[in-house]
């Protein structure tokens, strides 16, 4: 590559601070350095995580970045050391990393590798990468590289265990949403949860993460998914996605545990939380049946802790949180590229739009408004 060793000058959408539209900029892209690979970006996707961090948290810190982190690209270039990538292979950026090294590694049970961008981090909770990590600059200023990735450029920098290498022929628009959203769902329901055929499941939030759990539900034999959310108009694709009964709390004068509890003889198998409200997981948890019922909360909030009764435990509920769907990030999304290359995983319903990386801010109103599932992006062609 003509590029290689040389710093990139590219276009991405620069979040300058806290509540204010992202601003598209020629930033300047520093070459890989040990055991890091360069990528240029072709597709990415809005989560929820990224709109939080730019409109919802409400606070100052982690600015300027570069958020984003369902991509997909091809690796520009390699730095000092990588081995498991070559120019031109295609990728997907991870937020949670696979060294196959570490403790937590090489226990099976558990994807929380300890060089993972959230590991190094310890107590930033939702953070950027230090400014001596990030390869990304702009107007004479290091741009934080959000959870590791900052997909919302031509061109970004991770490191080799923070990045999964997929077939060419891959159909990059969905793979990329196997960096975040599907693969956070749908894992945390076989995986996390690990419902069980026949059982009962509750829902709680139909976007993408909750879709993605809906169909894990259903694909792990679930007899009934209960599909919950304020929102009426998401139950027609939920139930294309496997749902079978639908609540939407606005419609009772009782807590929609209270609700689920009646339906199902004293509460459900499995309950997710989807959302990423507090009150949301104590409802989650409340909607379990005693003695055997799991929660999993996928979503995220780092201002309010989450509360519940001490007898919820007591009577033999467990919670539970889900980080990428417990997924082992590097050997898995391979794995699930393929489940979509095969149509076991039919991810078309999840893309509502289309648009160029520099709508961007249009992608974050239609999140904000609740309309549509993901917006994917073009940032740049093949
Ligand atoms: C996020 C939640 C906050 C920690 C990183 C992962 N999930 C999806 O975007
Ligand atoms: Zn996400």
């Amino acid at each position: 590559m003509a590029t290689a060793g040389k710093v990139i000058k590219c276009r991405a959408a620069v979040a300058w601070g806290p509540n204010r539209p992202l601003v598209m900029e020629e930033i300047e892209v520093a070459p890989p350095e040990a055991h890091e690979i360069r990528i240029k970006i072709f597709v990415t996707a809005v989560c929820h995580t990224d709109l939080y961090f730019l409109y919802e948290r409400g606070r100052g810190e982690g600015f300027p970045a570069v958020l984003g982190h369902e991509g997909a690209g091809t690796v520009e270039s390699v730095g000092p050391g990588v081995t498991r990538f070559k120019p031109g292979d295609t990728v997907v950026p991870l937020f949670v990393s696979q060294c196959r090294e570490c403790r937590f590694c090489r226990n099976p049970s558990t994807n929380q590798c300890d060089k993972s961008w959230s590991s190094q981090r310890p107590g930033k909770r939702l953070e950027v990468s230090s400014d001596t990590t990030s390869r990304l600059r702009c107007r004479g200023q290091t741009l934080l590289q959000y959870m590791g990735t900052s997909t919302f450029s031509e061109y970004t920098v991770v490191k080799e265990i923070a990045a999964a290498k997929i077939p060419d022929s891959a159909p990059l628009d969905k793979a990329c949403l196997l960096g975040c959203g599907v693969t956070t769902g749908y894992g945390a329901a076989v995986n996390t949860a690990k419902v069980e055929p026949g059982s009962t499941c509750a829902v709680f939030g139909l976007g993408a993460v909750g879709l993605a759990a809906v169909m894990g539900c259903k694909a792990a034999g679930a007899s009934r998914i209960f599909a919950v959310d304020v929102n009426k108009d998401k139950f027609q694709k939920a139930k294309l996605f496997g749902a079978t009964d639908f609540v939407n709390p606005k419609d009772h004068d009782k807590p929609v545990s209270q609700v689920l509890a009646e339906m199902t003889n004293g509460g459900v198998d499995f309950a997710l939380e989807c959302v990423g409200n507090v009150e949301v997981m104590r409802s989650a948890l409340e909607s379990c049946v005693k003695g055997w019922g799991v929660s999993v909360l996928t979503g995220y909030n780092d201002s309010q802790d989450v509360s519940a009764r001490c007898l919820q435990f007591l009577a033999g509920r467990t919670l539970k949180g889900s980080l990428f769907g417990g997924y082992k990030s590097v050997e898995s999304v391979p794995k699930l590229v393929s489940d979509v290359m095969t149509g076991k995983l039919q991810l078309d319903e999840f893309v509502t739009k289309t648009l160029p990386l520099d709508q961007i801010n249009e992608a974050f109103d239609l999140m904000t408004n609740s309309e549509g599932i993901r917006t994917v992006l073009k940032v740049s062609t093949l």
